[in-house]
């Protein structure tokens, strides 16, 4: 994601390998084990770097990439030391509320463009899915044919039984939840076997 170093921000003594910090964390004294199978307190880097890796761990679940990150965490961090950017306080002790909140809106996740093609023999119908999406993928499909029927595969088929102009709609769903719609006139011929229970009127659908 990012390489991260921390400085205690409560120390006197700011380890310094090759780099100076980047940011500061509270240096909280943290249990460790010491060579006599006992307990200890330490302070130091090792104890504020989980911190600063915390919240970078956090505001990466949050769904920030690694370089927006490292850039929220040092823009939101309380200033020490000198003013600005400095070695031994690097952008400053991170402030995890401000870093968590009032992030920018994440940006509106664009619809799917529905389409969809069709090819009818004798009453039954293939209908192909065209659907794309410009920032994702289209995962889910609701369509209806417009004679009652329905079905959720991504390329169905259909028989009808009446011969007409029907209304078929294909709602597509992206992998953010965004839906697309698309409504196409289709015309079906049904052999005069299949109609018999159609009546003289044929059915019609209005397109919209
Ligand atoms: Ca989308």
């Amino acid at each position: 994601m990012c390489q991260l170093m921390a400085s205690p921000s409560r120390s006197g003594s700011v380890a310094r390998n090759s780099a100076s910090a980047d940011l500061a964390a509270l240096a909280i004294a943290s249990t460790c084990f010491s060579s006599d199978v006992d307990y200890c307190l330490k302070a130091g880097t090792s104890m504020a770097t989980p911190q600063a890796a915390g919240l970078g761990a956090l505001l990466y679940a949050m769904g920030l990439s690694g370089a927006e990150v490292l850039e929220r965490m040092e823009s939101t961090a309380d200033d020490l030391g000198d003013p600005g950017m400095d070695d031994r306080f690097g952008h400053g002790r991170i402030n995890v509320w401000r870093a968590i909140n009032d992030l920018p809106a994440p940006p509106p996740n664009p619809p799917p463009a529905a389409d969809f093609s069709h090819s009818c023999s004798g009453g039954d119908c293939a209908f192909t899915d065209l659907s794309s999406d410009s920032n994702g993928t289209v995962v889910g499909w609701s369509w209806t044919f417009g004679d009652g029927g329905t079905s959720s595969a991504q390329n169905p088929t259909h028989a009808y039984v009446c011969g007409g102009t029907y209304a078929v709609t294909l709602r597509a769903t992206d992998d953010g939840g965004a839906i697309g719609t698309a409504t196409r006139s289709v015309s079906v011929s049904v052999p005069a076997v299949r109609t018999s229970a159609c009546g003289s009127a044929l059915p019609t659908t209005s397109s919209s």
